[in-house]
């Protein structure tokens, strides 16, 4: 490949490439030839939208010479490799971050600008990839980045959804799911590999057959077989020439007809099996920590699972690399327990494909997988029945009995006969019927398990995976999430980086731990001028926001006070809401309140099955409803529910954030990621003891958070002594009455029986203790309230949050994963233009 001009500016001394080169001329020119030969279409008949693509692709062309020559490096090297394995990937929106990391942003929006198009427009065309539920998937995301801006070879593998996460409505208060066709006009960024497509086999049954050289093997007979095309997305670092690949796995029919049938007559069952195989990677589940049973959805994980590995195969017999060296060109990250069916399939194909033997096979497996637990709700811990799994995969059935049974030995060998633990611990849980037990193979299979939050890897260690812990307390460590400073704070808060940079520097942007350095400013009345001008614009900019996708005009010189998530009990927007009612009551008790005037945001979606979950959407928007039109409540109080929460709409939210709400029941929240966003961007938190609050205070001091709340062992003290909610509501008239108005129909015009099943879930059981945490969240919003007034302190605390947050970029957590995990290093990618100094 001849590498063309890549530096040159244009100074008319040399000529840009028009496909590479990064000057402003180049980049019209390059956009213009686009639209013309890709769009096919010229300015006067031009949409935005095809203007959006005509901008894509100009980036995607700057992406690729990255891209071609990373693969070429690596296949050179034969790099050891990072293959993060994950059934979700929330990206967001490609084309500004790629702006960013290519460092292209101003110049690219200065062509636009000479082209009379707005940059912002153009990026709002983008429909995002939202193959994602909330943090995992946005999790995989940021990791993507940091291993690609610490230039580790890596390659993401997960399943191209045809249709991602549902889009939200809200209609008449209530949610209303819509599907996401976000592949409807195209998707510039990927690439289809069909020459690399690989055949997955699903049901059928097993025999023992003789090899060549006598000995017994085992043949997987499928019932049906579906093929896997690779369609692949280059993701780009910050600042560096390193492109890896998100490789996502879209299934279809080997014959997209079946001629017999065709020629019965049959047309539609000729297209049966077209139809039945492509319905396997159609839509993600939208179940965030509840996992359903269903077989589409083991058939999913099998099928991506199944297609990454043999893909790292294919990789190894390309580079001539034995295969018993897998584990160390291969470093597999099991994303949660969904991938782990990946420790028996790579045990299949060594045994079966490969014709190894057990005690090797099994050597490399284990050597080769890693295991991240990301959640502890017991209902988030996939078991599937021995019936369905033996119908869709009775080989991996047999091999999973074969591990289970070589690993009590072990257990008996160290334990004795303590049959007791060897249930609990056995891969196969007997207890209700009987099942598979992911979470049990991907221990088994790996030779690190890791928790996200040091609260989270200490409580799997002593509750969930007490057992694994004691039999190999070796495999277990932690490492603490981080979310890249990149997408959560240069690209969605363009103001706050550039006072950053000014003052530090940018070298920050890559080496978060450097942001400390405006730690000195904290104290200093311009740059806290200057902070607040940029917050209170950020907070005028969702303001406009709020105001066009809700109609509701809020205030904003109010303390924004946002909680952004997933909606679920243990997340407790309800408590959010019972304060924002304590607040109105107060207002409506007393008209001339002088208290600080408030809006609170709410975003997010909840599973559709997820009746409570839904019906808390409904009471935010009842109680909105309610609040703000009462000419009472004016200015001081504003609710709004923001639609379609997604990364898109939550850019501009962090930025605008004074007061971020991390409030699950303490020992519920793994970590949390939206906790680090906001406070990155100078919010403070309210927050319990809980995920990575905890170490997010410890980092920002404790006197520059709000602390409220249970601990996780007084939750666990309060269960066991009795916990009885209908006490704390009898004896505290504020939340009595907050309550009693939900009830009454207070806020669902008179219906008595909307809110009942809320309403007797907190006084009857309570299970996530908001009746025991509700006083001390109002005592702590109080403080909050009195800090807010305090405007050079609470700009201190706002700065210092933003200064004390470096540990949580997702370059600190990759570079602890490459260390501890993954043993892998870095391999710079040069082009060519560089090597030969001509650039
Ligand atoms: O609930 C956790 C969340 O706390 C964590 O930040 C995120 C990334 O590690 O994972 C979430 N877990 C799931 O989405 C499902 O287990």
């Amino acid at each position: 490949i001849q590498e063309p001009q890549l530096q040159g500016q244009d100074t008319g001394m040399q000529c840009e490439d028009d496909r590479t080169g990064i000057g402003v001329e180049t980049l019209k020119r390059a956009f213009l030839d686009n639209l013309f030969y890709v769009q096919g279409k010229f300015p006067a008949l031009a949409t935005k939208h095809d203007y959006y693509m005509a901008l894509a692709y100009t980036v995607r062309d700057r992406l690729l010479q990255r891209w071609v020559n990373t693969a070429a490096i690596y296949t050179q090297e034969g790099s050891r490799t990072v293959a993060y394995l994950s059934a979700e990937f929330l990206m967001g929106p490609h084309l500004g971050n790629n702006l960013i990391n290519l460092g292209i942003y101003n110049q690219v929006q200065q062509a636009m600008t000479e082209l009379k198009l707005d940059l912002k427009e153009l990026l709002a065309k983008e429909e995002e990839p939202g193959l994602g539920n909330g943090g995992l998937g946005r999790l995989a995301a940021c990791y993507l980045d940091s291993l690609a801006s610490l230039e580790i070879p890596t390659l993401g593998y997960g399943i191209r959804y045809e249709f991602g996460i549902f889009d939200q409505l809200i209609r008449n208060g209530w949610q209303v799911e819509k599907t996401d066709k976000w592949l409807r006009y195209g998707n510039p960024w990927e690439i289809a590999r069909p020459e690399w497509a690989v055949s997955v086999k699903f049901g059928g049954r097993t025999e023992a057959h003789k090899n060549a050289q006598g000995r017994y093997r085992v043949r997987w007979i499928p019932h049906k077989v579906v093929l896997g095309i690779p369609y692949d997305t280059p993701i780009l670092g910050y600042k560096v020439n390193t492109a890896n690949t998100l490789r996502l796995w879209k299934a279809e029919a080997p014959e997209s007809f079946d001629f017999e049938a065709f020629n019965r007559g049959n047309y539609y069952g000729a297209v049966d099996q077209k139809v039945t195989s492509e319905n396997l990677t159609k839509v993600l589940y939208p179940n965030d920590e509840t996992y359903e049973g269903k077989q589409l959805r083991l058939e999913q994980q099998y099928f991506f699972v199944s297609c990454a590995l043999q893909d790292m195969l294919r990789i190894m017999l390309r580079q001539k690399l034995p295969l018993e060296q897998f584990h160390e060109k291969f470093a597999v990250q099991l994303n949660d327990t969904h991938p782990a069916i990946a420790v028996a399939e790579l045990m299949r194909l060594l045994l079966d494909e490969h014709e190894m033997d057990w005690e090797p096979a099994w050597e490399i497996t284990q050597k080769t997988f890693g295991y991240t637990n990301h959640t502890l709700l017991p209902e988030a811990l996939e078991k599937w029945s021995l019936k369905l799994f033996s119908s869709l995969l009775p080989r991996h059935l047999e091999i999973i009995y074969e591990i289970n049974w070589r690993f009590l030995e072990q257990v008996r060998h160290k334990f004795g006969t303590d049959e007791g633990r060897i249930g609990r611990l056995s891969l196969i849980d007997e207890n209700d019927g009987k099942f598979v037990r992911m979470a049990h193979l991907a221990c088994v299979g790996s030779h690190k398990i890791n928790g996200v939050a040091a609260l989270h890897s200490e409580l799997l260690q002593k509750t969930t995976l007490l057992d694994f812990y004691e039999f190999f307390p070796e495999k277990f460590t932690n490492i603490t999430n981080g979310v890249t400073p990149r997408r959560w704070i240069v690209l969605s808060n363009p103001k706050l980086t550039n006072l950053i940079t000014s003052c530090i520097g940018d070298n920050w942007i890559k080496h978060l731990e450097d942001v400390q350095r405006i730690e000195t400013y904290a104290e200093d009345p311009g740059f806290q001028q200057e902070w607040q001008q940029i917050k209170r614009e950020n907070k005028v900019n969702v303001a406009e926001i709020l105001l066009d996708r809700t109609g509701v005009k809020v205030d904003p010189d109010s303390l924004f006070d946002i909680q952004v998530k997933r909606i679920h009990q243990y997340k407790r927007q309800h408590l959010n809401i019972l304060h924002a009612i304590t607040l109105y009551n107060q207002i409506k008790q007393n008209p001339n309140l002088d208290i600080t005037p408030r809006t609170l945001i709410f975003a997010g979606k909840a599973a559709p099955g997820y009746y409570i979950a839904k019906l808390i959407i409904k009471l935010i928007n009842s109680v909105a409803e309610v609040v703000n039109k009462d000419r009472d409540i004016g200015d001081r109080l504003k609710v709004v529910f923001l639609p379609d929460y997604n990364v898109k709409n939550s850019q501009p939210i962090y930025p605008a954030a004074d007061l971020s709400e991390q409030i699950s029941t303490a020992g519920k929240e793994a970590s949390g990621t939206g906790n680090m966003k906001f406070a990155m961007n100078g919010a403070l938190t309210i927050g319990t003891l809980d995920g990575a609050n905890i170490e997010i205070r410890n980092a920002v001091g404790a006197e520059n958070f709000f602390l409220f709340g249970l601990t996780t062992e007084d939750v666990g003290a309060l269960r066991l002594t009795g916990y009885r909610p209908r006490e704390y509501y009898e004896q505290n008239p504020q939340l009595k009455q907050a309550i009693d108005q939900i009830a009454s129909g207070y806020f669902s015009h008179g219906d008595r029986s909307l809110f009942k099943p809320l309403v007797d879930l907190l006084l009857d059981k309570d299970p996530f203790m908001l009746m025991a945490d509700y006083q001390p969240y109002i005592d702590c919003q109080q403080q909050v309230s009195q800090t807010y007034r305090d405007r050079d302190r609470w700009l201190q605390m706002s700065i210092l949050n933003t200064a004390r947050m470096g540990k949580f970029s997702s370059d600190r957590a990759i570079r602890e994963y490459c260390q501890q995990i993954w043993k892998v290093q870095p391999v710079p990618v040069q082009l060519a233009a560089e090597k030969t100094g001509d650039g």
